[in-house]
């Protein structure tokens, strides 16, 4: 890992809760923690003044408007084969040019540590009836904190990031872009609608009685984002996850371009599918067999073994 000289940290302007680190002095190096070659991440486990951090490391992809700015004589190049009119280099960029994206989890929790640890996934499939017995006290007991959501909402973090805010205090959400995204890119386009509300843990809990808010975030995310950047509705995903990593309703809206493996069968609910299947029958969720998967040490896997709920 590349460490700066000189630990350096001074206070975020917009986080009035944390101080911002200016380079990586100070962290320890426990272990790689995952190598996904296909993102270009590592996930990497680290110590800070001896508390757990999580670090995502992403290189990212290029810009196509300082691809130019590339080839000059600042870019190095060093030759690794030359066969006929072919030939490979390792290429050395300029560092302005060649910055990564790391994502810094800080202090991080047992269970981040699990969750960007490479592991076996299991596909669980949960009644109704299971989510009462099995999944509802996990999201009470074991979930990861809401706490950045409500940063959010009570305007403490990313305030000048937010993109649209409905205040209605039952329809209402805040509209922002997602943490994944660097806002440069416009095909990997990502935000979040967060909802004001703060008892709608999830799909599960959504009936009849949440159409409106459903509604008016599928209307207005889809036309704020056409308003801020000029993308039209036929070219965002709008949906829900389930499970969520975490328990305060949110829809993700993302570019049909981006390439996350969060759209997978087994995860993402389109927004317009749930309001219809809510509109055809309102304890639709509630009483539906959800079907997700989930990762070997989640104690939501081991809750479901406990409970037999797990077909091997
Ligand atoms: O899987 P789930 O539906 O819970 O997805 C949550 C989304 O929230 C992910 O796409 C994260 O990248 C995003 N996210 C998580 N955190 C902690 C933050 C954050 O602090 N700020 C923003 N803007 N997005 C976040």
């Amino acid at each position: 890992m590349a460490v700066e000289p000189n630990a350096k940290k001074r206070k975020s302007d917009d986080n009035k809760h944390s101080t911002e680190i200016l380079s990586f002095a100070g962290f320890d190096f426990c272990k790689v923690l995952k190598n996904d070659l296909r993102s270009k991440t590592a996930f990497i486990h680290s110590q800070f003044e001896g508390k757990d951090a999580v670090i995502l490391m992403e290189k990212t992809a290029f810009d196509a408007n300082i691809v130019q700015e590339m080839l000059t004589e600042k870019t190095e190049l060093v030759e690794t084969l030359k066969n006929d009119v072919y030939s490979t280099y390792k290429t050395f960029p300029d560092k302005t040019l060649n910055g990564m994206k790391t994502t810094l989890i800080y202090p991080a929790t047992k269970q981040h540590i699990a969750k960007y640890s490479e592991q076996e996934f299991h596909i669980v499939q949960e009644s109704g009836e299971d989510y009462k017995k099995v999944t509802l006290p996990y999201v009470k007991n074991k979930a990861l904190s809401n706490q950045w959501v409500y940063n959010i909402l009570n305007k403490e973090t990313e305030a000048d990031r937010i993109v649209f805010e409905d205040t209605c205090p039952d329809s209402g959400f805040i509209l922002l872009p997602d943490m994944k995204w660097d806002r440069k890119d416009m095909d990997a386009l990502y935000l979040q609608a967060l909802v004001h509300r703060r008892d709608i843990l999830s799909l599960r809990d959504l009936d009849q009685s949440h159409l409106p808010l459903l509604k008016n975030i599928l209307e207005k995310g889809l036309s704020a984002i056409k308003e801020k950047y000029g993308i039209p509705a036929n070219k965002v995903r709008s949906y829900l996850h389930y499970q969520p990593s975490y328990y305060h309703l949110h829809v993700h809206f993302a570019h049909i371009k981006l390439d996350n493996p969060g759209f997978e069968a087994d995860r993402a609910h389109l927004l317009t599918d749930v309001i219809e299947n809510i509109e055809m029958k309102s304890l639709y969720y509630k009483e539906k067999t959800l079907v997700f998967k989930v990762r070997e040490d989640d104690h939501l896997y081991k809750a479901f073994l406990e409970h037999g709920c797990i077909q091997k």
